[in-house]
């Protein structure tokens, strides 16, 4: 598979300096421009004091690039009709010559070919709900590459747009460890904790970095989901998002929209609905997992 690297990212990897991979489906499908582009900067800095070198993943103008110059990231962020590429999207859009934003899946399959062993984002896709009044049947192609590729991803739990039980049961399936950072539950995006108990968790970096670093090592094949809570100050209260999540969910659910679009388009409505707090404490927790998962391959790296 040929990437791109930029120049910085191409160093970096040959200098074993600690590298953290960012996704851009975030950007171009999860916040509108230009908080877009202050979110994908914001990120990279704070990767950047916590000692390690960003490396946002997109396929731009039909290559795959790990590394995005400034003005590849303005064309992403600006373009308006950038392809959301899961993994089996990818073949496609190369052929096709466009601009496509990675999602998790993506971004880690191509992180790992990479040789780029953790990888910061928001959330993580999984299981929608299937009761009568919600999606109907959607399971993620994120849980499937956790399943196969080894890269640790930070992230803020799952949405509890999803059926946080079952996304928890697939990971469990799927032999994918999943770890608490400083929490013992399992957390829900907006909000600190879902409730749900996680089979482990550390409060020590250290030794976080040690479980990622042994389970790579163990050659499962795996992935891992480190869990990073939403910081107190910016977080919602469960009540608060479960009102706007139905109201969210009606309203795709009653446009009839599915598939790849449904993510994106519950992202929009709970950012309208909510004027702008769901997108504020989606930028804060982006960048406390960009926090942590610097201070991971600092320590992997060591
Ligand atoms: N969850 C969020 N924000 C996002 C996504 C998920 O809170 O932007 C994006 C990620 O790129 C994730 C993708 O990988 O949506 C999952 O999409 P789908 O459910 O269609 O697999
Ligand atoms: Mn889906």
């Amino acid at each position: 598979m040929k990437l791109s690297y930029s120049a910085e990212v191409a160093e970096a990897l040959k200098n074993g300096v600690p590298i953290v991979a960012l996704e851009s489906t975030i950007i171009s499908h999860g916040f509108p421009y230009p908080k877009n582009v202050e979110l994908a900067e914001e990120m990279e800095t704070i990767i950047r004091e916590n000692g390690a070198i960003p490396a946002t993943i997109a396929i731009i103008r039909g290559k795959i690039t790990v590394g995005l110059e400034l003005e590849e990231l303005l064309h992403l962020a600006k373009s308006g009709d950038v392809r959301k590429c899961s993994v089996r999207d990818l073949s496609m859009a190369l052929v096709d010559g466009v601009t496509g934003a990675t999602t998790v899946a993506s971004t880690s399959f191509i992180a790992a070919r990479a040789g780029i062993r953790v990888f910061a984002t928001g959330g993580i896709g999984g299981v929608h709900k299937a009761e009568e009044g919600a999606n109907g049947f959607d399971v993620s192609a994120d849980l499937l590459e956790l399943s196969r590729t080894g890269v640790a991803v930070v992230a803020a739990g799952a949405k509890s747009i999803l059926d946080l039980p079952a996304t928890l049961e697939v990971l469990e399936s799927f032999s994918v460890p999943v770890i608490g950072y400083q929490t013992d539950t399992f957390p829900a995006f907006h909000c600190r904790s879902s409730g749900l108990k996680l089979p482990a968790w550390t409060d020590n970096i250290g030794k976080l970095a040690d479980i990622v670093d042994t389970h790579l090592q163990l050659g499962s094949g795996s992935g891992m989901l480190i869990c990073n809570p939403v910081p107190e100050a910016a977080a919602m209260t469960n009540d608060e998002v479960d009102e706007l999540v139905m109201a969210a969910q009606r309203e795709a659910v009653g446009k009839g929209i599915k598939g790849a679009a449904l993510t994106p388009y519950i992202l929009g409505a709970l950012d309208r609905l909510s004027k702008g707090r769901t997108s504020e404490v989606n930028l804060a927790l982006a960048l406390n997992n960009g926090k942590v998962a610097a201070e991971l391959a600092s320590c992997l790296a060591r």
